[in-house]
């Protein structure tokens, strides 16, 4: 793997301080059933919408592509492209949002086909519009001709779907009056700020007020140096939300230690339950994450979480890569998190509605190799993905192998070895043959599990693989032998 760990992400920078921090963990590992529940999650649903989705990365026929770095950026048009008085051409749009078409149930219902066992929804994004009617704004749902309460629709639809909800909330704003991006430096500028922080705290409390029961938050817009340098301040609201909201899971990129280590803290402690830096990116290995839990957020598109209403030219992620990112998260104990971005309407796009299908059918047949399978500790075989649970392993095949057969690498002294195999789908059983191939100096033993052919299979299918003591061994090959 290692050209894709050059692609995908720069390997961690270990910290260099010993010194004693301050504000660093408030909570150690925790084993309760919140996080017991967010380890099994699996699979996830992001959803960003605001009033960029009305948009869809154009204005009256002109394209912000490559005028703004994303789709939900698009207020951040490049002046010199813009349209006229762009910004507040933008922010008006406050007044005109008014989605007759959307049908929170009909989200919910299509996340569970998914399979998606929680959804991270946006609260409010950079450009400050709440999706709720916070007392503490006058950029809100309230201002628009919509008559409900977005998040609480949300909020409700997923829960009686029994899908747990995690609100997004982004820290930065770019047009609010107090907001400050550096570390404040005149006396007038350290009031601002300390506005926008009490107007933060005001509106994360009152979200987890009005919406009781959602399992946590998923923080955004924290990279400022006034962000980073507000650690007192991060860390006595981050008591403050666990208290008001008991067993409220809190992602990494929540706050910064005082010394300006974001996520984990200077001695490579994780700042909160979650580490939530795997934004359209995935762990190279599982060495890599320490032990943390995580998940991996992705977009469909290359970069733009909000709806785009002409994709064309961009690579649109396919089931098959869904499929793919889904179990390699799986296999490195984390969730995948795919996002959709309604239009201003609430619609998805036939490419969104198609791909989360196809990745509902696949989490449907092989259920028991996404929630409750975790890391298994075997080298990775070069045809797929492993994930597995108790005395079970779970090979999600990627690509068949010329051979016709998965080979699976044991350590010669396991206790438990592959003694039977079949499809986890439909249960077709699969020979099982243990090939002690006798490499010099090798500490391994090889078990080929023969697979059906590339041109019997479509898309990635999971072989389920009974592990028992090596004494079964002989007996059982004897078995499927004869
Ligand atoms: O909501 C989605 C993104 O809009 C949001 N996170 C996901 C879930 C996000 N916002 N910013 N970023 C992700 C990355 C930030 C990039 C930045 Fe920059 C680099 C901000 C400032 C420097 C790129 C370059 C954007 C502006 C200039």
């Amino acid at each position: 793997m290692t050209s894709a760990r050059s692609l995908w992400t720069a390997d961690r920078q270990l910290p260099s301080s010993t010194e004693p921090v301050r504000f660093g963990p408030l909570v150690g590992r925790r084993d309760d059933e919140a996080m017991r529940a967010f380890r099994s999650y699996g699979l996830g649903q992001f959803i960003h919408w605001g009033l960029y989705s009305m948009l869809g990365d154009e204005w009256e026929g002109r394209s912000a592509r490559g005028h703004a770095p994303a789709s939900e950026w698009i207020r951040q048009w490049n002046p010199e492209t813009a349209p006229e008085g762009w910004p507040e051409v933008y922010d008006a749009l406050a007044d005109q949002f008014d989605p007759q078409g959307f049908d929170a149930r009909a989200w919910a219902r299509q996340a569970k086909e998914m399979g998606a066992r929680y959804v991270i929804f946006t609260t409010k994004h950079h450009d400050g519009f709440a999706l709720w009617p916070s007392e503490h704004s006058g950029t809100t749902i309230a201002r628009s001709p919509y008559p409900g309460d977005i998040v609480g629709e949300v909020v409700g639809a997923y829960q009686a779907e029994g899908i747990d909800v995690f609100l997004y909330f982004s820290v930065l704003e770019w047009n609010h009056p107090d907001y400050v991006r550096h570390v404040p430096r005149t006396e007038e500028e350290r009031e601002r700020w300390a506005r926008f922080e009490q107007y933060t705290r005001a509106q994360l409390l009152e979200l987890l007020d009005r919406y009781p029961g959602v399992k946590g938050l998923w923080f955004d817009g924290t990279w400022d140096p006034s962000w980073v340098a507000a650690h007192e301040f991060t860390h006595r609201l981050e008591q403050e939300l666990r208290a008001a909201a008991p067993g409220l899971i809190i992602g990494s990129r929540f706050r910064g230690d005082e010394h300006g280590s974001r996520h984990v803290d200077s001695t490579g402690a994780l700042l909160g339950d979650y580490e939530q830096g795997w934004e359209r990116k995935m762990p190279p290995n599982l060495e890599m994450l320490d032990g943390h839990d995580w998940d991996c957020v992705m977009p469909l598109p290359p970069n733009g979480w909000g709806h785009i209403r002409d994709t064309e030219g961009l690579y649109l992620k396919t089931g098959d890569d869904l499929i793919e990112l889904l179990m390699r998260a799986r296999s490195m104990n984390g969730n995948l998190v795919i996002n959709v971005g309604p239009d201003g309407d609430g619609a998805l796009s036939a490419h969104e509605n198609r791909v989360l299908a196809e990745v509902g059918a696949f989490a449907r047949e092989n259920a028991a190799a996404i929630y409750d399978a975790r890391h298994v500790d075997l080298p990775e075989p070069r045809c797929g993905l492993l994930t597995g649970a108790d005395d079970t392993l779970y090979l999600t095949v990627l690509s068949v192998p010329v051979t016709g057969a998965a080979r699976l690498a044991v350590p010669r002294d396991a206790e438990r070895v592959p003694i039977a195999a079949r499809l986890l789908a439909g249960g077709a059983p699969l020979a099982v043959t243990w090939q002690d191939i006798g490499y010099d100096l090798d500490p391994m033993t090889y078990y080929d599990i023969a697979l059906p052919s590339a041109g019997n299979v479509e898309g990635a299918f999971v072989v389920e693989i009974d592990l028992a003591a090596p004494d079964a061994r002989a007996r059982d090959l004897m078995d499927a032998a004869m």
